[in-house]
């Protein structure tokens, strides 16, 4: 298997819930190693920049106003499989159909509180990481 980078975000829902530490403890469980991480607070054009893909859906403008509403913690994530793997850790979108013991079972309130963001795919995760981090250090651990 590949080792790989993804993005993930520790939304505002969960920052202010102060469960970073559990979140990424379950990360550092599945052998994910942070090797960047930041806190944002997103700008309303930054956010509308990094969910582009979604501007034409219904939910864009509560999307937007949510991840704006407090400051979120950014990390690149390395592993094996580290894309799919998060994905997993992280569970369905809405937090209802989500599966026991994932992220957003545990910490989300709904679809749109729903505590973390992670990389989809290998060209997503390459274009967000270079969105947060570009011109930073990704630290070899
Ligand atoms: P994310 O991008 O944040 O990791 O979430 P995701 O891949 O699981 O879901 P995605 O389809 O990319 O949607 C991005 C975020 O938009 C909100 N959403 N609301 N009301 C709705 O039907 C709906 N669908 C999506 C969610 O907050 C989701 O995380
Ligand atoms: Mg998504």
């Amino acid at each position: 298997m590949a080792i790989e980078r993804t993005l993930s975000i520790i939304k505002p829902d969960a920052v202010a819930k102060n469960v970073i530490g559990k979140i990424v403890s379950r990360f550092e469980a599945a052998g994910l190693k942070m090797v960047a991480s930041k806190f944002v607070h997103l700008s309303r054009s930054e956010a509308e920049q990094f969910y582009a893909v979604h501007k034409e859906r219904p939910f864009f403008k509560d999307l937007v106003e949510f991840m704006i509403s407090g400051p979120v913690f950014v990390q690149v994530l390395e592993g094996e499989d580290a894309i799919l793997k998060n994905r997993d850790l992280m569970g369905a979108t809405d937090p209802k159909k989500a599966a026991a013991g994932t992220i957003r079972a545990d910490f989300a309130d709904s679809i749109d509180a729903n505590a973390v963001h992670g990389s989809d795919a290998p060209e997503t995760a390459k274009g967000e990481i270079a969105f947060f981090f570009a011109g930073l250090n990704v630290y070899k651990r």
